[in-house]
């Protein structure tokens, strides 16, 4: 599928698509049933603080928009999928949280700002990653009318959410003696640490605007092309771009000997598996008509932003 991407300025490194492109009344629902949900929950008030602290901090809000707009591609009202929405940001956060923690990637910074356990402490970051994924499967069952509907979609975020686990356990603690080549250990990482939520993310919003199977078939081709695709950006970002401009420490996973798109394939190759996966992406979402285009715009915006 042939689309003008949105132009990057070589002179800055920066996108013309500096944020991702808005969702408009939608996007503006989905900060509303955040933080007005994350409100009206009785906890204590250090606990409230902390989930503040990481949830209104200005995260890019990928994976809820990837809901409301998969929901919008196969025909629904985005407003069926904010719980969806809700749900995958906060499993989200909760990832970061507990990634950035000293047993686990060990960092200070996060958006910008001191990582949850370096502005409170470790036991407090422990707690509110484990308080926004239980929150995440409250708030949908409570905020999702149909009772089944909110069945498939906790089994969904379940199943999404221990996929990145594992795909977490891969990554840094993985088994002696595996000769599995680089490339297909790569793979198999980021399939499950990164790709999970992103393919989650899409078929829950498909899930809740009352998807077909063939619809919610193409919308997991859909997602997994764009969370791979995620992955790859991400690790070409880490070695092209500052600290000062990503918000979080660059170059860590070259320092902590990770295994990394650039690493294994070289930049160059990197950059051709964005664009080999960001066609995979528009080719599968090409069977929902114009009602996709939004969904997209967001797809060409995450092969070239920067941050
Ligand atoms: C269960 C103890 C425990 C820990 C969970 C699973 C896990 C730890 C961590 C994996 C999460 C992780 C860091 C995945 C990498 C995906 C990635 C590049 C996330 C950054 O996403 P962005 O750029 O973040 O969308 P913003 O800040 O924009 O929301």
């Amino acid at each position: 599928m042939n689309r003008t991407l949105p132009q990057t300025d070589p002179a800055h490194g920066t996108s013309a698509a500096e944020g991702p492109p808005s969702a408009g009344a939608a996007a503006q629902r989905f900060e509303e049933c955040l933080a007005g949900w994350m409100a009206e929950r009785p906890l204590p008030r250090n606990l409230h603080a902390a989930l503040e602290y990481v949830l209104l901090a200005g995260g890019k809000r990928v994976r809820p928009m990837l809901v409301l707009r998969s929901c919008e591609a196969v025909g629904g009202d985005p407003e069926l999928a904010l719980p969806s929405a809700v749900a995958m940001e906060l499993v989200h956060n909760f990832s970061l949280v507990h990634d950035d923690l000293p047993a686990m990637d060990d960092d200070d910074l996060r958006r910008g700002r001191p990582t949850l356990h370096k502005h409170a402490n470790e036991a407090m970051a422990i707690l509110a990653g484990d308080a926004m994924l239980g929150l995440a499967f409250e708030l949908l069952a409570a905020h999702t009318p149909d009772a089944a509907r909110a069945g498939s979609l906790c089994r969904e975020l379940a199943v999404a959410t221990n996929d990145m686990i594992a795909g977490q356990v891969y990554d840094t603690l993985p088994e002696e003696g595996d000769d599995t080549p680089d490339l297909e250990r790569l793979q198999r990482i980021h399939r499950n640490k990164t790709e999970a939520l992103i393919r989650g993310s899409c078929r829950m919003g498909a899930i809740s605007g009352g998807a077909s199977d063939d619809q919610l078939e193409a919308m997991t081709r859909y997602g997994a092309a764009v969370g791979l695709m995620f992955q790859v950006v991400d690790d070409v970002l880490d070695v092209t771009q500052s600290t000062e401009h990503l918000g979080k420490t660059a170059r860590k996973d070259v320092e902590q000997g990770k295994l990394t798109y650039p690493a294994v394939l070289g930049i160059e190759e990197s950059r051709r598996e964005v664009e080999r996966l960001r066609r995979d992406a528009l080719e599968a979402s090409a069977t929902f008509g114009p009602a996709a285009e939004p969904l997209r715009e967001l797809c060409d915006w995450l092969a070239v932003r920067t941050k």
